[in-house]
């Protein structure tokens, strides 16, 4: 009986500590890269920053990435000349955002907001600065992709593993041209990118090492009351 009780005991244990080094967890992670308003044909570089997987909290398994990017931006003209005759003029944005994508993730990303263009005949100034009316017009652009799901292989797992952080460079740049033959004008050109990475790493949980602490020290505080039990 008492040698039933023990056996059970033991086995209780046992069963907690595997249940514990079983258990599969994800956590997610995420690094962006926001632009300023960019500057025509000047590119704008920044860093993703991702948190890396942190060996101290399991055993990692699989590694799942999502990569994905938006241009956008406003173009958009005023003739300014109250008594100008009507003007022509001619108007394009085109952009771009690259982001170097993560180890085992395929090739670089991209999203390429292609060549927006207008071209017409304008009156003169109708008396309201707001790119609208006879004498302005408007228009926002915009351009987005994503990647679906991407697994990667565990041959590449090593740049994931460790303390700190994965940087992954981005660059964007927005290009534009503008021509008109009028003498007064105000032109507009807002152009942004945005990138951005998503990743998800599966991993066995170990159980932490206060709770490895514990569990023996639970041991040491039993096998005495099982000694005095079989007495
Ligand atoms: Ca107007």
């Amino acid at each position: 009986m008492r040698r039933l009780v023990m056996g059970m005991l033991v086995l209780a244990c046992m069963s907690l500590v595997t249940a514990a080094s079983a258990e599969i967890a994800t956590i997610d992670v995420w690094g962006s890269a926001p632009t300023p308003p960019l500057q025509p044909n000047v590119p704008w570089i920044d860093d993703l920053k991702i948190d890396k997987f942190n060996p101290a909290w399991g055993e990692l398994l699989s590694v799942h990435v999502w990569i994905s990017g938006q241009v956008y931006g406003e173009m958009g003209f005023e003739h300014t000349n109250p008594n100008g005759p009507t003007s022509f003029f001619d108007i394009f944005l085109g952009a771009e955002v690259q982001v170097t994508a993560p180890p085992g993730a395929g090739p670089n990303f991209d999203v390429v907001l292609g060549r927006h263009e207008h071209e017409d005949d304008i009156a003169a100034y109708d008396g309201i600065m707001n790119f609208d009316g006879p004498s302005g017009t408007s228009w926002l652009v915009s351009e987005s992709n994503s990647t679906g799901e991407i697994v990667v292989d565990p041959s590449n797992f090593a740049p994931y593993i460790g303390p700190g952080q994965l940087f992954l460079p981005s660059q964007s740049i927005g290009r534009s041209t503008f021509s008109t033959s009028a003498v007064n004008y105000e032109q507009l050109m807002k152009c942004y990118a945005k990138a951005k990475v998503h990743i998800a790493y599966d991993y066995r949980v170990i159980p932490e090492m206060n709770t490895l602490a514990l569990a023996s020290l639970g041991g040491f505080v039993w096998l005495p009351l099982f000694r005095r039990f079989r007495k």
